[in-house]
């Protein structure tokens, strides 16, 4: 049985929508939704394609990272191969690949991009730093919160993918490993038996394609399959809550800094350790439903 993720995410027309309406709407109650359109405005939305990134950056290297099953324990840290964008783009294109290009702060290389769009005024306290993600068809972002828990503005610009996502009060539902953002849950093949609080745990989803802005509220856990090779940028916002803003804080500095240290020490103990007290919780969080 699959996971209960029917609930499509609402669509709106990013071309109208106003900011009081937003806020109203999704912004302030912290409810996810696809704004198609969004972006239609800034040269971005028709300029740039694979083909305009080959030629105008093919050169760089990057670093990519696969779905590497010994890596269900960690943060990726460590790529899996380097090559010329190009290349990268090539193989994403029209060969199988698991390779990933994610967080990838391609202003450093271009600052130019950077006039090819702007931040749309459906919202303020936009955080300056935007984030491209390639990926190839197939491949997975394996679920996991935002660690600085920023809310995001997810547009896609080539390909299709599927976006699952989970509110944050769900947390100990679906298993959040201590110490991390991340869950061991597989949202596409459930393993009850292991992960029983899964029968409780209800999601949305919803598709996305050129020109769609996924508004993720900050916490939300999200998992995504790349339908279509493709790519996106992400841009952000502080939460909207002390309590969340001190949270991405804490998950960036504490949090992250004694997982890691942790890791090195125990490395297999550790994570089986942070399991463990995932599963309780988790039992804990179900006797609710039972
Ligand atoms: O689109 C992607 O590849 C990943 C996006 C993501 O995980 C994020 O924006 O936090």
């Amino acid at each position: 049985m699959a996971i209960d993720v029917q609930t499509p995410v609402p669509v709106f027309d990013g071309t109208t929508i106003s900011r009081e309406e937003f806020y109203k709407q999704f912004y302030t109650p912290q409810k996810p939704v696809v704004l198609r359109g969004l972006w239609k405005k800034y040269p971005a939305y028709t300029k740039w394609t694979m083909d305009f990134f080959k030629q105008t950056m093919g050169d760089i290297e990057v670093a990519l990272y696969g779905n590497r099953k010994e890596d269900i324990s960690k943060t990726l840290q460590k790529p899996n191969a380097k090559m010329r964008f190009n290349e990268y783009l090539n193989l994403i294109e029209h060969e199988p690949t698991d390779l990933r290009l994610f967080l990838f702060p391609i202003f450093k290389y271009k600052p130019e991009l950077l006039n090819d769009f702007g931040y749309p005024d459906i919202v303020k306290g936009y955080i300056k730093i935007p984030f491209m993600f390639f990926g190839p068809t197939n491949s997975i972002v394996r679920m996991h919160q935002d660690i600085d828990m920023s809310n995001v503005f997810l547009t896609q610009f080539h390909g299709k993918k599927r976006v699952t996502l989970f509110s944050p009060d769900q947390s100990e539902l679906l298993y959040r490993l201590p110490f991390n953002v991340h869950s061991t849950v597989d949202v596409d093949n459930p393993d009850y038996e292991t992960y029983p609080a899964l029968n409780y745990v209800k999601g949305m989803s919803t598709v996305l394609e050129h020109g769609d802005t996924l508004f993720m509220p900050s916490g939300y856990w999200h998992h995504i399959q790349y339908l279509e090779g493709g790519f996106g940028l992400s841009v952000r916002t502080v939460a909207n809550d002390w309590e969340k803003i001190f949270g991405g804080f804490w998950n960036l500095t504490f949090q992250r800094t004694t997982d890691n240290l942790m890791r090195k020490i125990h490395d297999e103990k550790w994570f089986i350790y942070k399991k463990t007290l995932a599963e309780r919780r988790a039992l804990k969080a179900m006797k609710h439903f039972v």
